[in-house]
């Protein structure tokens, strides 16, 4: 398996609880290291523009007001197929479905206020990444 790079967003209201050490223990616990990271409060045009994709979607707006709601914790991480791994340990979109033992299942409270973002293909990541981080903004970890 090749070693990916992801984005990962802990949301405003995973933020709001005081949760991000708890999220972060899950990408650690499961091989991911965090290679970048930034708390940072979207604007509206940051907001659209990542959600862009979904500017069709009948929940466009409140998506896009929700994630402005409160700053989010933005990072890099990084392991063995690390897209799909990540999107593994959030759970699916709505956490009524998500799997016991998944961050939307135990932080979520609903399909719009869903706790975690992450990528969804190799392609997005690389996208994503750039769209949040400067190449020197991501590390290489020399210890471990
Ligand atoms: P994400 O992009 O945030 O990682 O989530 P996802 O792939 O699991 O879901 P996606 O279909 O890409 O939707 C993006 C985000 O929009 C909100 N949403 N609300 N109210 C609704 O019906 C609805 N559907 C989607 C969620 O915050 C979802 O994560
Ligand atoms: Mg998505």
């Amino acid at each position: 398996m090749a070693i990916e790079r992801t984005i990962s967003i802990v949301k405003p209201d995973a933020v709001g609880k005081n949760v991000i050490g708890k999220i972060y223990d899950r990408f650690e616990s499961n091989g991911l290291k965090i290679v970048a990271a930034k708390m940072k409060h979207l604007t509206r045009d940051e907001a659209e523009g990542f959600y862009a994709i979904h500017k069709e979607r009948p929940f466009f707006g409140e998506l896009v007001e929700f994630m402005m709601s409160g700053p989010v914790m933005i990072q890099v991480l990084e392991g063995e197929n690390a897209v799909a791994k990540n999107r593994e340990i959030m759970g699916v979109t709505n956490p009524i479905n998500a799997d016991v033992g998944t961050i939307r299942k135990d932080f979520a409270d609903s399909m719009s206020e869903n706790a975690v973002h992450g990528s969804d293909s190799l392609e997005n990541a690389q996208i994503e990444i750039n769209y949040f981080f400067q190449p020197e903004e991501i590390f290489v970890r020399t210890r471990g």
